[in-house]
């Protein structure tokens, strides 16, 4: 919960006292340089497209982003392993040529959190570097080189063999440097990646600053963030090289259905590298279309007779494949699996596949001991199973983008998607420039996440923030109206790129309780997250859900869109039981998700209802987080079942 922000002695309605510092006090004092130290030169890239290398900042300059596969025409090699590791607290690594060697490494693993590692970097959020070697396989000659980071959490910049390739901002989503120029061949080659998750005014999600502020002053905040989840650090998915094609290659491939009575109609657009003009196909299954590229780009159009509708009923996917062809040879391929489905709005209902769906589910984490928030595919395995144990057909990806392998199975096992750029704890009191520097930031973000999810039939929805705030929240105050029109014209322009890169799906704003309701005006689908009965009528269930209904009523007279409740629940211990329930024990969290639901399926416009959260996770230390951990999910950290997850199977997991 983001709390309000921080006016030296105001109080938020669960009775916490603000740190002693004003957060405009201290904000002001700043200066925006603070904003500066990384990487060397990352700094000025905070608001830019960063670094030489054309493809540094790939899906902002409008690259696509394929996830890159092995077949007949390209190369694919997983760097996961063992990997050198050093921590440079004093940004000496740069200066010293640690790219090409470092002077004390220990072994790290990659995919992974650094933090949960080792003892002396728990908490460390600063500067450290990766560095790997590996022998490139001669049969790469001849073709182009890319080097693929899946997730540096936050900034990264990467060497190859001493020469500097990119640089990227933005903790969750790919990036990619082609390297061709900088590849040996018959020895090693080297590559460095540091990494730094400094929480910084200017980024998204932004820092809290030198002087806290934001949740950090409530929730206690240790490491200081704006956000209540760990600011896990480090490479979180797999580093690729990957090769292709060096004439000609696919570069971007885009995909939209529609439906048209039993007909399935896929419309797929394909972007080169270059300007290419020859010939390519789309096959879908076995029903084959001629590609005829133009400066690079070339559309077709499949229909499909008699189509399996994707839906979490039948998540039927067609394989399709498109080619680059030179005569009967094949100069290029690329394969993915589509659904063919529709995603509408219309009044206050949310339509799949023209009949409405009504979502249930949860908020979730990429939280995991040990791993951090490192991929790792058996939680993601356990997780879906127990997805569809207890009847959920959806979840939001609280709040950054999960890995791929996350969407290829919700593509694969029926599991609709909000997906969500990582734009938590934004403040639109904070000052300007840091509002400027963070629309960049999410711009960029959506760019890179629509590029990347585009073509996934699990995604619905794009949320363009959680919970930003504009004044007080929780009923502290009413929003500040100058914050309330700075917020109107960033997500003015978050809509409208949302829905130009992408005309095909919904774009949501998750509004915090108390917050700003102007905003919700601008987006597809109102989504609210509310704690009436914990954070605010603490303890008292009836008249909190008298307020959730009220509310409710309230905003669809308003507005007239589908709401959604993407987070509503309660801090549970396991093992904490009590009668008449009380908080923080298993009970009470029955009791208050029971009641929510009630009052939702009261109501025909409710389009949704996400608990919070699917698993417990961990966050900072602080008052408020008992062992530095939330225990707001229905599962435990390690995926057992508290009483709520029982009683959610037995209502939305009935036949
Ligand atoms: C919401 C936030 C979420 C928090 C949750 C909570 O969106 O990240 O974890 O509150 O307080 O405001 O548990």
């Amino acid at each position: 919960m983001s709390r309000p922000s921080a006016n030296s002695g105001d109080t938020d309605t669960t009775g916490s006292r603000f740190g002693a510092i004003s957060r405009r006090g201290f904000l002001s004092a700043t200066t925006m340089a603070g904003a500066a130290s990384l990487v060397g030169g990352l700094a000025a890239a905070q608001s830019q497209a960063p670094f030489p290398s054309a493809r540094g900042a790939n899906a902002a300059a409008g690259g696509g982003l394929l996830r890159p596969q092995q077949n007949q025409t390209r190369n694919l090699m997983d760097l996961s392993g063992l990997w050198q590791f050093q921590l440079d607290p004093d940004e000496q690594g740069e200066a010293q040529g640690w790219f090409r060697a470092l002077p004390a490494p220990r072994l790290i693993a990659v995919p992974c959190s650094w933090n949960d590692l080792f003892d002396d970097a728990r908490d460390y959020l600063g500067l450290a570097w990766y560095r790997h070697e590996v022998d490139v396989p001669s049969g790469w000659r001849g073709q182009r080189v890319f080097l693929r980071v899946g997730s540096a959490n936050y900034a990264a910049k990467v060497w190859v063999n001493g020469a500097p390739v990119a640089q990227h901002l933005g903790g969750h989503l790919p990036f990619v440097a082609d390297v061709t120029s900088q590849v040996v061949w018959e020895q090693p080659n080297v590559i460095a990646i540091a990494v730094e998750n400094k929480q910084l005014l200017g980024r998204v999600p932004p820092g809290p600053g030198a002087g806290g502020g934001g949740v950090a002053g409530v929730l206690g905040g240790y490491p200081a963030t704006t956000y209540d989840f760990f600011p896990y650090a480090g490479l979180h998915r797999q580093v690729w090289l990957y090769s292709v094609p060096a004439a000609v290659h696919i570069d971007d491939i885009t995909v939209v259905t529609t439906i048209d009575g039993s007909d399935g109609v896929v419309h797929v657009k394909v972007a080169t590298a270059g300007e290419y003009a020859g010939k390519g196909k789309a096959r879908l299954h076995d029903i084959e279309e001629d590609l005829d590229f133009r400066g690079g780009s070339a559309e077709a159009t499949v229909r499909v007779p008699s189509a399996r509708s994707w839906s979490p009923r039948d998540p039927h996917l067609y394989p399709l494949t498109v080619t680059l062809t030179d005569g009967p040879r094949v100069t290029d391929a690329y394969t993915l699996d589509i659904g063919i489905r529709t995603v509408a709005v219309r009044g206050d209902q949310l339509l799949l596949n023209g009949q409405p769906i009504t979502l249930t589910g949860f908020g979730k984490h990429e939280d995991f001991p040990i791993h951090g928030r490192g991929l790792n595919l058996p939680m993601w395995i356990r997780d879906y199973e127990l997805l569809k144990w207890v009847g959920a057909n959806s979840y939001r990806t609280t709040h950054y983008p999960y890995a791929e392998e996350a969407m290829q199975l919700a593509d694969r096992l029926g599991v609709l998607v909000i997906n969500e750029i990582p734009a938590v704890g934004l403040n639109f009191e904070d000052p300007e420039e840091a509002t400027a520097q963070r629309l960049a930031q999410c711009l960029q973000q959506l760019r890179e996440l629509i590029a990347r999810d585009k073509n996934h039939p699990s995604t619905i929805m794009w949320n363009v923030a959680n919970e930003p705030m504009g004044g007080p929240v929780l009923g502290a105050g009413p929003p500040v109206p100058r914050a309330v029109e700075a917020g109107m014209e960033f997500f003015r322009q978050l809509y409208a790129e949302a829905h130009r890169l992408d005309g095909t799906r919904p774009v949501t704003l998750v509004g915090v309780q108390g917050g700003p309701l102007d905003w919700h005006g601008l987006f597809d689908v109102v989504g609210i997250n509310r704690y009436y009965g914990w954070y605010t009528h603490a303890g008292q269930l009836d008249e909190g859900t008298q307020a959730l209904a009220r509310e409710l009523d309230d905003l669809h007279r308003r507005f007239g869109k589908p709401i959604i409740i993407t987070e509503f629940g309660t801090d549970t211990l396991p093992g904490a039981h009590q009668t008449p329930p009380e908080m923080w024990t298993e009970e009470y969290q029955v009791e208050l998700l029971r009641r929510y639901l009630e009052v939702a399926a009261q109501r025909p416009f409710m389009a949704g209802m996400h608990v919070w959260n699917f698993a417990d996770f961990k966050t900072g230390q602080g008052t408020m987080r008992a062992a530095g951990m939330n225990f707001k999910g229905v599962f435990t950290r390690d995926r057992r079942p508290k009483m709520a997850a029982h009683f959610l199977r037995a209502r939305w997991a009935r036949p």
